[in-house]
């Protein structure tokens, strides 16, 4: 079974005017599923052929540069798509909002911190919110498309929120200003879809 390249739950425009249509639309149609092509052409015929993006990612060779860059771009797209709704805006509660409390302080701390990872992180890459074995929450970086749960990369724990700081991901609209991308990212994060994946974790 070849990776597939998923549909977003949303219109290209959705999600305007916080990200813009035509970014939206290049992102998902040329970068994402050039990753997943790339990536199923990398493992064809391989052992890790019919495995499923999370064991290939935790189990990685991170010497095998195709699988690395296009492995991690695929899952990292997937993630980054189902994070993110206008609707749902500011609604975070429950356990997930406990953990963020316990680790951060508050919700506003959390943000202040994510946007500081997301906003230093040099060149191209990723920042995360990982849930760790018994439930405590840490945000962490990582450069290209490297993820968490790929060894030794980042902070170790299961992503349940990422951001995609490439240029890519917003120089359209944005051009060098990526503090005002990650503060309008923050604003349409969709809090019930991290809350599922945490709670998936527990
Ligand atoms: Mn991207």
């Amino acid at each position: 079974m070849a990776f597939e390249l998923p549909a977003l739950g949303y219109a290209y425009d959705a999600l305007e005017p916080h990200i813009d249509a035509r970014t939206m639309e290049i992102h998902h149609t040329k970068h994402h599923n050039g990753y997943t092509t790339k990536l199923n052409a990398a493992i064809e015929g391989t052992d890790l052929a019919g495995k499923s993006i999370e064991d290939i990612l935790t189990g990685l060779d991170m010497t095998n540069g195709a699988v690395r860059n296009n492995g991690g771009g695929y899952y990292n797209h997937c993630l980054y798509w189902e994070v993110l709704n206008p609707e749902n805006k500011g609604r975070l509660s429950g356990k997930l909002l406990e953990a963020i409390n316990a680790a951060f302080g508050s919700k506003e701390e959390f943000e202040k911190q994510f946007a500081a990872a997301a906003g230093s992180r040099f060149g191209s890459g990723w920042a995360w919110l990982c849930a760790h074995e018994g439930g405590k929450v840490e945000i962490c970086s990582t450069p290209n498309q490297d993820n968490p749960l790929m060894p030794g990369v980042g902070c170790g724990g299961t992503p349940i929120l990422g951001i995609d700081v490439w240029e890519h991901a917003y120089y359209l609209n944005y051009q060098n200003k990526r503090p005002d991308y990650v503060k309008s990212f923050i604003d349409i994060i969709n809090w019930n879809a991290v809350e599922k994946k945490y709670e998936a974790t527990l």
